[in-house]
């Protein structure tokens, strides 16, 4: 006797993959004056899950939190509000 059958196979994605940075580095120009608040750039990472495990945040080391603020969600890199002016020299 033979006889086939249809079978459903859902495959569910497991959080196996880590986030990566798009690009090796980023560099972003900041003149002195700058006025707080501005956009100096964005950073953007990619992760080969599929949702929800593929939620990237972003954020800081502490060296750089006290001039810079970056947007958790999004990437996007600004001067901070409550940042110490920038003195470059
Ligand atoms: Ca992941
Ligand atoms: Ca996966």
């Amino acid at each position: 006797m033979t006889g086939s059958a249809l079978v459903n196979i859902k495959l569910q994605d497991v959080d196996d993959n880590m986030a990566v940075l798009t690009e090796a580095s980023y560099q972003f120009r900041v003149d002195e004056n700058s006025p707080v608040g501005l956009v100096v750039g964005t950073v953007t990472a990619r992760d080969n899950d599929l949702a929800p495990y593929n939620t990237v945040y972003y954020r800081l080391l502490d060296d750089h939190s006290d001039s810079f603020i970056i947007d958790p969600l999004n990437g996007q890199y600004d001067l901070d509000l409550g940042a110490r002016v920038l003195d470059l020299e």
